[in-house]
């Protein structure tokens, strides 16, 4: 370009320009830049995630009521949601399983797998969990750590953003194909206030089940997204340890995508600790790289902010703000699939 412009003439610049572009464009032809993928990748097209629409799939949940196992509105939940996803399109599996919490009680749980495509041998994972925890044992005042939570944030928030995922893949589908699993029992770890040792957490019943005994014995995908606590006002999502080591590129894809998309001030670029989460069993019993996409307050003394299993977690608190920064990044990445 500077030869072009030390050039005097208007028409010898033309023909030099011209003659440039013909050399660049052949150089292309031969040797693929980067520059003509990525003019490839704006091709695709992504949906708008509408936040609206999520917060409201998110408020639907909080009505039922805390969606405990054993529960009437946990029960009744689970049918709205499988219902929900159906209407989109989606083949809906409800894997039933009788399970044990910490201190062995029995639980009736459900987790509900809708697949896009289920013929589609190139897939991708998108998951989250759609029970609330038994337990506010986080509050400050205790006489309400027995109480259940209503879980806006901690459950209803992601299967929120998934529903509306759901939605956008019934409208129009990704090349590749997708399965959302909303788990069960994921929330049903040991109280803080309760001192004993039982020998296992009690987090993650229901992802432990499906990874250790899934609804298709073959099944595969290539990545999981995990959703958890997406939809807390400023939130912010830090690279999780175990998503960084058993799937680091699907890491540095989620969060270049969110920054790409001008979400920086959501996904920050730094690393965080471990967390015993849903993932842990995909990758553990399926071997599927998975990550986690969960919010991380280094001021909170317990990592997930204020609200967190406490009687705060409700509606007052759910911004569609997060959601959307959440919802549109995870739809970017999808469809970008090929
Ligand atoms: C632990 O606190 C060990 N895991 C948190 C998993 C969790 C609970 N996610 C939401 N609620
Ligand atoms: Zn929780």
């Amino acid at each position: 370009m500077t030869i072009i412009l030390k050039i005097p003439f208007r028409g010898l610049k033309k023909i030099t320009f011209i003659m440039g572009m013909f050399i660049l464009g052949f150089s292309c032809k031969q040797n693929p830049q980067p520059f003509a993928q990525n003019e490839n990748a704006t091709k695709v097209i992504v949906p708008e995630f509408n936040a609206d629409s999520a917060y409201h799939y998110t408020a639907m949940q909080v009505a039922w009521g805390p969606r405990v196992p054993n529960t009437v509105a946990h029960q009744a939940c689970g049918t709205y949601l499988a219902k929900e996803l159906r209407r989109f399109g989606a083949k809906v599996t409800e894997q039933e399983a009788t399970l044990q919490t910490y201190d062995k009680q029995t639980i009736q749980a459900k987790n509900i797998i809708a697949s896009f495509q289920p013929e589609n041998k190139n897939r991708v994972l998108l998951c989250a969990h759609w029970d609330s925890r038994p337990f506010a044992d986080q509050d400050s005042d205790s006489k309400y750590h027995r109480t259940p939570i209503d879980g806006a944030n901690d459950g209803a928030g992601a299967c929120g953003a998934l529903l509306e995922i759901a939605r956008q893949i019934g409208i129009l589908q990704p090349a590749i194909g997708v399965d959302l699993i909303l788990f069960d029992a994921e929330d049903w770890g040991t109280p803080e206030f309760d001192k004993q040792n039982y020998g296992s957490t009690g987090w993650c019943l229901g992802s432990e089940y499906w990874a250790k005994k899934p609804h298709d014995p073959n099944y595969i995908a290539r990545y999981g997204i995990l959703l958890d606590m997406v939809s807390a006002p400023n939130a912010r999502f830090y690279k999780e340890y175990i998503s960084v080591q058993y799937a680091g590129n699907i890491v540095k894809k989620v969060w270049e995508t969110a920054q790409a998309l001008g979400y920086d001030a959501f996904f920050i670029n730094k690393a965080a600790s471990g967390i015993e989460d849903d993932h842990l069993s995909i990758i553990k019993y399926r071997n599927i790289p998975c990550i986690d996409i969960i919010q991380y307050d280094p001021s909170s003394p317990n990592g997930f902010g204020d609200y967190w299993h406490t009687r705060n977690d409700n509606m007052d608190h759910v911004s569609t703000e997060t959601l959307k920064a959440v919802g549109q990044t995870v739809l970017h990445v999808v469809y970008n699939e090929k």
